[in-house]
C-alpha cells in the first residue's frame, strides 16, 4: 500500500517517541524496596569464579549471578583485608576514618552501619556466617555469626538469641542451611530483607568438604606464569613480603603433612603456628569426620614421603602450589554448592523476581602468583575482588562494566536501592546508576591504603591511586619508594615504570590526583603517623 510521506514521517516520529519512553520507563520505575541478599566469602579470588576465568575451577552457581546480571571487571577494595573490608562495607567509610585500619584494631560499634539504616526504615534484616569482629552487629533481627576467624568444621556460633553455641558439621554447609531456615522461617511477608550470606571459606587452611576433597586431591592445576617471580621489577616490599608458598606456606597447617611425617622428614616448620594450625584444624575433626579425611589424605601424604628426599627446591614450589590450589578450590566447591541452594529457594519461592543478589568476597587473593598467597597488596590479584550482581528486570542479563568501583560504595547502593538517604559523611558512591547501564559522571580513580605492618606475612604500609589505566603507590615507614604499573600494557604487574621518563608526566599527573583523593576522603600524613603512633601504643612496634 502506498501511504503518502507524511503518513511515514510521522508513523517514524511515533516510534521514535515510544522508544524513547521504553527507555525512560526502564530508568524511571524501579522496583521499590528490593529484598537485598549480600552474599560474601572469605578471600575469594576472581580467578577462581568460572564467570571470570575457567582456567582454575568451575562454579556454575556463582556464574548464575553473571549470567543473568552484571559482572564488574575492575570491583576492588580500599584495604585488602578481611576486619577492615568488612568494616568500611558497613559503615560505608574509609579505614582512616571508620578507624579499623587492621585485623586487630578494635571496630567502635558506635559507628552507624547500613544495616541499622535499613532496619529502622522498615527491612528485615539477618546475618548469618563470618563478620570477623565483635559479637553482637547492630542493626540485626536475627544473627549467628562466627567467632573471629571461625573454623571449617564444627564451629562455634554467637547466636542473637542463644548465646555461643556449637554445630556438628562442615560450616559452609551449616552457614548455608541457617540461611535457608531464616528465609523459610523467620522472613516476613510483608516487609523487605537484608540477608547478609557470609562464609568463611575458601580462608586459610583451606579444609574442603569430604565431597570435595576426594576428587580435589587429585587435581592438577595450571601454574601461573609468575610462579617463580624474582621480584626484580619491583620495590623491596614485594622481596621482603612473607607470603612465598614455597618459604612461608605452612606445612602441616596448610600443606597438610601431619607434623610428625614433617619430624620424619626432617622438615622444619615455617612459623611457630606451623603445627599448632594443623591442630586446630584438622584437630578439630570428630572420629568419624577424621576417619574420612585420613582416607582421602594418606594417599598424598604416603607418595610425599616418598618424593620428598628427591624433589629440588623447584619440584618443591610445584607441589606445593598444586596442593594449595587442590585444598583452596575444593573449599570453594561447597560455596558454590551453597549459593546453588540458596538461588534455588529464591526461584522456587517467587522471591528470585525482586531480590538484589550480590556476590562478592572481602578482598581478592594470590593463587601461586609472583609465588604467594595471602593478599594485602595494591596489586591486582588482592587489590581487585569479584563482584556479581543479579538484578531482575533492572540489570541486562549477561552484562559486564569495567568501571573502578568499590566495597566503599555498598553502603550508598543499597540505601539507594531502598530509597533512604545516605549520610552524608559515608565516603561511597551509589552503584545503582551502574545497574543501569548509565556510566556517566562515575569516579574514574580510587583511594587505597593498607596498615597492617610490622605484622603476619610482612607487607608493609602503603597507600594509592589506581585508574583504569595506571596504578600508583607510595610505600613508607621503614622505607620512601614509589611504584607505577601501566595497568593496559603490563597485566602482570611485572615492571615498576615509577623512574621511566616516559612515564614522567603520567607520575606527575597521578600524585596530583593522589593527593587531591588524599584531602577528599580526609586522609593525611598525620592520620599516617598517629595509625604509626598507635602500633607502638600496642606494642605492635617497638618506638
Ligand atoms: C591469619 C592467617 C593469615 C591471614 C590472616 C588474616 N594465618 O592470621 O594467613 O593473612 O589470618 O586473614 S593462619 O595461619 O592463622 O591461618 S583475614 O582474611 O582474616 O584478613
Ligand atoms: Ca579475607
Amino acid at each position: 500500500m502506498n501511504y503518502p510521506k507524511i503518513f511515514n514521517k510521522l508513523l517514524l516520529f511515533l516510534l521514535l517517541i515510544l522508544a524513547i519512553q521504553c527507555k525512560t520507563d526502564k530508568q524511571n520505575a524501579l522496583p521499590e524496596r528490593p529484598n537485598i541478599l549480600f552474599i560474601m566469602s572469605d578471600d575469594h579470588a576472581y580467578q577462581a569464579i568460572s564467570a571470570y576465568s575457567d582456567h582454575l575451577i568451575q562454579t556454575p552457581n556463582i556464574d548464575r549471578i553473571a549470567d543473568e546480571g552484571m559482572k564488574f571487571t575492575n570491583a576492588c577494595v580500599t584495604n585488602s583485608i578481611c576486619a577492615p573490608s568488612r568494616a568500611v562495607i558497613l559503615t560505608g567509610k574509609h579505614s582512616h576514618l571508620n578507624g579499623k585500619i587492621d585485623n586487630r584494631f578494635p571496630f567502635d560499634t558506635n559507628q552507624i552501619t547500613f544495616p541499622q539504616i535499613l532496619q529502622n526504615n522498615g527491612y528485615q534484616t539477618a546475618m548469618f556466617g563470618k563478620l570477623h569482629f565483635g559479637n553482637s552487629p547492630k542493626g540485626f533481627d536475627q544473627f549467628k555469626i562466627l567467632p573471629g576467624q571461625g573454623t571449617y568444621y564444627n564451629p562455634d556460633f554467637i547466636t542473637k538469641n542463644d548465646g555461643r553455641i556449637n554445630i556438628e558439621g562442615y560450616t559452609s554447609d551449616l552457614i548455608t542451611d541457617m540461611t535457608l531456615d531464616w528465609l523459610t522461617e523467620e522472613r516476613q511477608e510483608d516487609e523487605p530483607f537484608l540477608l547478609m550470606y557470609l562464609h568463611k571459606a575458601p580462608h586459610r587452611e583451606w579444609l574442603p568438604h569430604k565431597r570435595h576433597s576426594k576428587d580435589y586431591i587429585n587435581k592438577t592445576f595450571p601454574e601461573p606464569e609468575t610462579l617463580f617471580d624474582d621480584y626484580e621489577g619491583r620495590g623491596s616490599a614485594a622481596r621482603e613480603a612473607e607470603m612465598n608458598l614455597l618459604t612461608h606456606m605452612n606445612w602441616a597447617g596448610d600443606s597438610k603433612i601431619p607434623p610428625e611425617v614433617m619430624d620424619e622428614l626432617g622438615i622444619s616448620p615455617t612459623a611457630n603456628w606451623d603445627k599448632i594450625g594443623y591442630k586446630r584444624s584438622v584437630g578439630r575433626l570428630t572420629p568419624g569426620q577424621r576417619a574420612d579425611w585420613d582416607k582421602i589424605y594418606s594417599p598424598m601424604i604416603e607418595e610425599f614421603k616418598k618424593n620428598y628426599p628427591n624433589m629440588s627446591k623447584e619440584d618443591l614450589m610445584k607441589w606445593r602450589y598444586q596442593r594449595y590450589m587442590q585444598d583452596y578450590l575444593g573449599s570453594i566447591a561447597a560455596v558454590d554448592d551453597g549459593v546453588g541452594e540458596v538461588l534455588d529457594y529464591l526461584d522456587e519461592s517467587g522471591l528470585a523476581e525482586n531480590t538484589i543478589v550480590v556476590y562478592t568476597s572481602d578482598q581478592g587473593f594470590y593463587l601461586g602468583e609472583h609465588g604467594w598467597f595471602d593478599k594485602r597488596f595494591i596489586y591486582n590479584e588482592s587489590f581487585k575482588t569479584p563482584l556479581l550482581v543479579r538484578w531482575p528486570g533492572v540489570i541486562d542479563p549477561g552484562s559486564v562494566n569495567t568501571q573502578m568501583v568499590q566495597n566503599l560504595d555498598f553502603a550508598q547502593t543499597f540505601l539507594d536501592v531502598a530509597g533512604v538517604s545516605a549520610p552524608t559523611d559515608m565516603q561511597g558512591e551509589s552503584i545503582l546508576p551502574l545497574f543501569q547501564g548509565d556510566t556517566k559522571n562515575f569516579r574514574d580513580a580510587v583511594y587505597y591504603h593498607y596498615y597492617e605492618y610490622p605484622a603476619v606475612h610482612m607487607v608493609k604500609r602503603h597507600y594509592g591511586i589506581v585508574t583504569e589505566d595506571y596504578k600508583l603507590a607510595h610505600f613508607y615507614y621503614d622505607v620512601d619508594e614509589w611504584e607505577l604499573y601501566d595497568r593496559k600494557k603490563d597485566l602482570n604487574e611485572m615492571n615498576n615504570v615509577y623512574n621511566d621518563p616516559a612515564y614522567a608526566d603520567i607520575v606527575a599527573q597521578l600524585k596530583e590526583s593522589l593527593q587531591e583523593l588524599r584531602v577528599k576522603y580526609k586522609d593525611s600524613p598525620e592520620l599516617d603517623q598517629m595509625y604509626i603512633d598507635k602500633y607502638k601504643e600496642m606494642g605492635y612496634i617497638k618506638s
